[in-house]
């Protein structure tokens, strides 16, 4: 019987040592030239150790359109990616995009398209509407798997990371001068690193014109 929960206690406490190793979380924060913590930014790392390797299953995203805007406003995606359109709204949106990494529009729609569209060339591509010229929104498209938008505190984690190097590229759609990819090697001391980009301020989802769709 002793030995029994001796064993037990073991089992749990292999469990907890084993979930500790595996839950590495690795912070990035992006602050802009005031030191304010920057949203919608996109970070990216690219694994300079050829042995790790790629996840191969096709990886699905939304961007909605709800309110007379699209959300989320940036998109991060690896290549192959399948993007659903789903309108919210009781008016039809026409979205397109001219960006060279993906050109299509989705004509005049309700709901749901009937397919979603694959963004199958890494890339930014920048979204419009045909009907609301103010509508703007984002995907980046990224060769790597290990890609993430900041949140409104600026962070973007990382999980189950291998420590070694990396190319870091940060991108965001407001910046004022493109920023170089960087080679950064994540360690155990650097769990949280900070980088500094500098936009334009302006709104992102200006409000629509009041009783214009609706
Ligand atoms: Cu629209």
């Amino acid at each position: 019987m002793t030995l029994s929960i001796i064993f037990t206690t073991l089992c749990l406490l292999c469990s907890v040592a084993a979930w500790n190793a595996t839950a590495e979380v690795w912070q990035f924060t992006i602050m802009d030239q005031h030191g304010e913590p920057l949203d919608d930014a996109v970070v990216e790392l690219v694994s300079l150790d050829t042995t790790q390797s790629h996840t191969g299953s096709t990886q699905q995203a939304t961007i909605k359109q709800q309110s007379l805007n699209f959300v989320p406003f940036v998109s991060a995606v690896q290549v192959g990616t399948l993007i659903d359109f789903p309108n919210f709204d009781r008016t039809r949106h026409h979205v397109y995009s001219f960006s060279a990494a993906k050109v299509f529009e989705i004509q005049l729609y309700h709901d749901r398209p009937e397919e979603p569209i694959e963004f199958d060339t890494a890339g930014i591509v920048a979204l419009g509407c045909n009907i609301h010229d103010y509508m703007e929104a984002y995907v980046y498209v990224s060769e790597s798997p290990l890609v993430a938008v900041t949140d409104e505190q600026g962070q973007a984690h990382f999980t189950h990371l291998p420590a070694g190097d990396y190319q870091l590229t940060i991108w965001h759609p407001f910046q004022q001068h493109s920023l170089p990819p960087k080679q950064f090697r994540l360690t155990e001391h650097n769990k949280a690193s900070s980088f500094r980009v500098d936009v334009t301020h302006r709104p992102k989802q200006p409000t629509p014109q009041r009783g214009f769709g609706s």
